[in-house]
């Protein structure tokens, strides 16, 4: 039996699921006592650093949580709970954290690297512990923008290191208390045999020897991310199915592409070894999730089986229903973290926000951005974009940011501007893609999905000039998405782009091409991979 400190701020279903999956009953922290007396506590940190305080704070949880970790009572926190037993961090200035280590939390300091670090990454072990026995150099999956840093005083905590730019401290260990910066409920099964050696009950204490491991100095890279997407939507008899279009368009002779069942395949897709599962709810813009609980079901089954990140996408903006309740896109957002999901993206409703911040110039806080960032932190928000080629002669005949592009335009333009569209491509609007993601990241996104209407289904390769002209702009990761065709695309992107990961659909669907054979091509040519 483990018990679980939910503090209600995010995604630990996937904890719950991974646990359960391990053949071990969960139980609650229900009482600021349960934390004392816990057999074994599990500690999942979602939200800010000064979020995850607060909630510690109201509950009453600061003092047990402190008395269990003196009593060296096994304790295994994961992500912002490993930082919260630093003394603060740059996240949160003026909030006190658990005090433990006697050091501060950073903000990675950008640079080449993208910010926040999401993906899949080594860890060098500093020393041995029974938690890490079954751990054979493989990568873990790690989502955050501020670090512990690996100088000491803190150098007797240190049970692992990484490098992101800068070697920061990826797990801390000292008698039975442990915390990991990465997520092993989100690492695939490796990250589920470190959860099951912590719920060995032989493992109660996680004794470890103080002898070094011989650290072999090599750097760890992070991965190049290879996704899998799911557009999803109910057909004309109501199934909600797996669909997939040509430019958008998803019908054929009248009737909704079906190419499979949404669990199914995303499970399909976990085994085959997708670093990450994207569910698309492409009428989300005309339905409303919170009503569309089938959507909340595929998520809620999918994170029984699947343990990668989850994104999901679609209709999150404000909604008022027939009894005049109003939700905001943190009441969806929060039920979709709830239902298992790691991320959420945004797509009609960030380029309205767009627009409005560019005609007021003042950010308001209220936007689905702003408040699903300010409590899940930037990683948990995407910005899914659906841009469509305009090709005009010369960059003087617009206002917008246009590139000069080899694949010339129907009367043979040189040049092209990307306008971003709403409601599935169906309607074009006044902004270009760089106005749009410059501002999202302005806002507090953390991850861009660039779509491209014109590449979407034509297997043909992804956009490599649109891929380069937003990745000039941003710092946050980019994943590429709309044209893979084979596994080529992919060495093809990876090689000529900066970009942290790149997407596909139809090709998965139609077993065409492998997520394996991807990554084989992609290792082929030196490209580091999960
Ligand atoms: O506007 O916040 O409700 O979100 C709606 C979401 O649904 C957006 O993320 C939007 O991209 C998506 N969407 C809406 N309509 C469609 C459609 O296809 N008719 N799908 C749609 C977008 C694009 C990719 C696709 C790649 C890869 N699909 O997700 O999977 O292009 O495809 P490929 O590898 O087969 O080329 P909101």
């Amino acid at each position: 039996m483990v018990t679980l400190l939910d503090y209600g701020a995010g995604n630990i279903r996937s904890v719950r699921n991974a646990i359960k999956k391990l053949g071990v009953t969960v139980n609650n922290v229900e009482k600021p006592e349960d934390i004392v007396s816990a057999d074994k506590l599990i500690f999942p940190g979602v939200g800010s650093f000064g979020l995850v305080m607060d909630r510690l704070r109201e509950r009453g949880y600061v003092e047990p949580l402190i008395r269990r970790i003196k009593e060296n009572r096994p304790f295994l926190g994961i992500c912002v709970a490993l930082q919260v037993l630093y003394e603060g961090s740059e996240e949160s200035p003026g909030v006190p954290g658990l005090g433990i280590i006697p050091a501060k939390i950073k903000k990675f300091p950008g640079g080449e690297l993208s910010v926040p670090q999401i993906g899949w990454n080594g860890i060098r072990l500093q020393k041995k512990s029974t938690l890490m026995s079954r751990y054979n150099g493989e990568k873990l999956y790690f989502v955050h923008s501020y670090y512990a840093p690996s100088y000491s005083p803190v150098d007797d905590w240190i049970l692992a290191t990484t490098d992101y730019g800068i070697n920061f401290v990826s797990a801390v260990m000292k008698g039975n208390i442990t915390a990991f910066q990465f997520h092993p409920e989100k690492s695939g099964p490796v990250g589920l045999k470190i959860l099951e050696n912590y719920l060995q009950p032989e493992n109660c204490s996680s004794v470890q020897s103080s002898r070094p491991v011989s650290d072999n100095g090599n750097r760890t890279q992070i991965a190049k991310r290879i996704i899998a997407c799911l557009d999803v939507r109910s057909n004309t008899s109501g199934d909600l199915v797996v669909t997939k279009g040509d430019q958008y368009d998803v019908k054929e002779e009248g009737e909704v592409r079906n190419l499979g069942k949404p669990v199914e395949l995303a499970k399909r897709y976990y085994e085959e070894g997708a670093d990450e599962i994207t569910f698309l709810n492409i009428t989300g813009f005309r339905d409303f999730p919170m009503q569309d609980q089938p959507m909340v079901e595929v998520l809620k089954r999918t994170s029984e089986n699947v343990f990668v990140p989850l994104t999901i996408g679609g209709g999150i903006k404000e909604f008022t229903d027939a009894t005049g309740h109003c939700y905001t896109p943190l009441d969806v957002a929060s039920l979709y973290f709830r239902s298992g999901a790691d991320k959420v993206s945004i797509g009609s409703d960030a380029v309205y926000t767009v627009e409005n911040y560019l005609s007021t110039g003042e950010k308001t806080g209220l936007s689905s951005i702003e408040q699903i960032s300010s409590v899940y932190g930037s990683q948990a928000v995407v910005i899914s974009v659906d841009p469509r080629r305009v090709y005009v002669n010369s960059p003087e005949d617009t206002l917008h940011s246009t590139i000069k592009t080899d694949c010339h335009g129907p009367n043979g333009e040189e040049y092209c501007w990307y306008q971003c569209t709403v409601k599935g491509g169906r309607e074009g609007r006044n902004i270009d893609v760089i106005q749009l993601v410059t501002v999202c990241e302005e806002l507090g996104s953390g991850e861009i999905l660039l779509n491209c209407i014109d590449k979407d289904g034509s297997n043909n390769g992804f956009d490599l000039e649109l891929v380069k002209m937003v990745k000039d702009v941003v710092s946050i990761p980019v994943i590429a998405s709309s044209g893979a065709g084979k596994s080529s695309h992919f060495v093809e992107v990876f090689k000529e782009t900066s970009v942290e990961a790149a997407l596909a659909a139809g090709i998965f669907h139609r077993k065409e091409v492998g997520i394996g054979d991807i990554k084989t091509a992609v290792v082929a040519e030196g490209i580091e991979i999960r």
